[in-house]
């Protein structure tokens, strides 16, 4: 069995399937959670999926993966628009992280437009709700170092 993928959530995607549900739809991260472990059996791996709404508890989830993880499905949420300790915490690793939004963020508000992520990230997948993160899981497991 290979190592791990990680799915790692950022800040307030705790909330997903509370408020919003037009914009994130209406799953729980939990529902994301369970669709994620049944992908990635499905492509015969299994996943840590973790959420944080630290921005160093993200990174230090990152540099564990360098090692203990065969790739990343990262969806760093708004620290993606904002964080070089996340661009810089990818671009230290070899491990492949695949960036992951439910929503769209380039048909959204401009401050949403930048991605520091984006540019450390191997890929992103948004725009397909819940269904990002399978897809991303899929490129994922394509990546995977075993
Ligand atoms: O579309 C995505 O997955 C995002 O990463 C979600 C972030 C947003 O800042 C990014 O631009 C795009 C926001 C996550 C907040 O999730 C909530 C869910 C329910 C209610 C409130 C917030």
């Amino acid at each position: 069995m290979p190592k791990p993928i990680y799915v790692l959530n950022g800040p307030n995607l705790n909330l997903l399937g509370t408020r919003q549900p037009h914009i994130y739809g209406a799953d729980s991260l939990d529902d994301i959670r369970r669709r994620c472990e049944a992908r990635a059996a499905a492509l015969g791996h299994t996943v840590v999926f973790r959420q944080s709404n630290k921005e160093g508890e993200l990174v230090d989830w990152l540099n564990e993966a360098a090692t203990a993880a065969s790739a990343v499905v990262l969806n760093p949420a708004a620290y993606g628009h904002t964080s070089v300790a996340l661009y810089d915490a990818i671009k230290a690793m070899q491990t492949p992280v695949v960036e992951c939004h439910l929503s769209n963020p380039m048909a959204r508000e401009a401050f949403r437009h930048h991605s520091y992520v984006s540019m450390a990230a191997v890929g992103t997948v948004s725009g397909f709700g819940a269904r990002s993160y399978e897809l991303a899981l899929d490129a994922a497991a394509g990546l995977a170092a075993v």
